[in-house]
């Protein structure tokens, strides 16, 4: 698919107040901004438009804009997000969506959140997961195929997202967990492997012809670099401290 736009929506005044596992700490809001402007510019000087939505302090996650939907060049499927705090984020991003897809949605008892879906090329990788159901995971299937895309479910375990922990970049590479680097379902694909001290620079996305990854990783950032990649590293401490990553704060289409 080519991209040519990404949604991207300010985090709010009460990020800090979103859903957290991390233990590290009490995102500062400034930095969140400084940081979530760069990641803005980063797209932007990879020739994306973006679509930029105000902030909602009704959804303190509403930045993590990647969960609320799974945009390919056929459709955009208006996800049902698995954490009760997070449902309502999704309508939004419908409203903007329908001004460039045809719009298709995930319903009750199906839940998806867009962090457990992974495409490389005509296939996704649907994460099932503690946010996406199996339900939600069916439903999921049933549109992609009709608008003639393969998916493989993936049990998730010990991480939020399926892209938690693996990501697809480009020419045949994926990047994944060494922890789970072993699963069969992506056996056809050249691998770089994280190491564990590193986990969370797993989430990484390939955006015309760059590879964007959180910095502070060097074993991963050298691994990238010597599989015949570009870079560009971003700040994502605040980010990381509410669970989210590289992909979260975009969807790209
Ligand atoms: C949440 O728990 O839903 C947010 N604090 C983080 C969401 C991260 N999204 C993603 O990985 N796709």
């Amino acid at each position: 698919m080519n991209i040519s736009k990404a949604i991207v929506r300010v985090p709010p005044e009460n990020f800090s107040q979103g859903i957290t596992t991390s233990g590290l700490g009490k995102p500062d809001y400034e930095l969140t901004l400084k940081h979530h402007k760069e990641y803005c510019q980063a797209l932007k000087n990879c020739g994306l438009n973006l679509i930029i939505l105000e902030k909602d302090p009704d959804f303190p996650d509403s930045a993590f804009v990647e969960d609320t939907a799974v945009v390919n060049e056929k459709c955009a499927v208006i996800t049902r997000p698995g954490d009760m705090r997070r449902r309502g984020e999704e309508k939004k991003i419908e409203k903007v969506l329908s001004k460039y897809r045809d719009i298709e949605r995930i319903k009750k008892p199906g839940t998806v959140d867009g962090g457990d879906v992974l495409r490389v090329h005509n296939k996704y990788y649907i994460g099932l997961s503690q946010r996406t159901n199996k339900e939600g995971g069916a439903q999921l299937s049933e549109i992609l195929k009709k608008h003639g895309f393969e998916s493989v479910f993936v049990k998730v375990s010990g991480m939020l997202h399926l892209k938690s922990g693996v990501n697809y970049l480009d020419r045949g590479v994926i990047i994944i967990r060494e922890e789970i680097s072993d699963l069969t379902y992506f056996k056809n694909l050249h691998k770089i492997t994280v190491n564990p001290r590193e986990s969370y620079a797993a989430n990484c996305i390939f955006m015309n012809g760059l590879v964007f990854m959180p910095a502070g990783f060097p074993e991963t950032s050298k691994k990238i670099e010597s599989a015949g990649f570009n870079i560009i590293e971003l700040q994502m401490s605040e980010f990381e401290k509410m669970d989210g990553g590289v992909s979260c704060l975009s969807i790209r289409f």
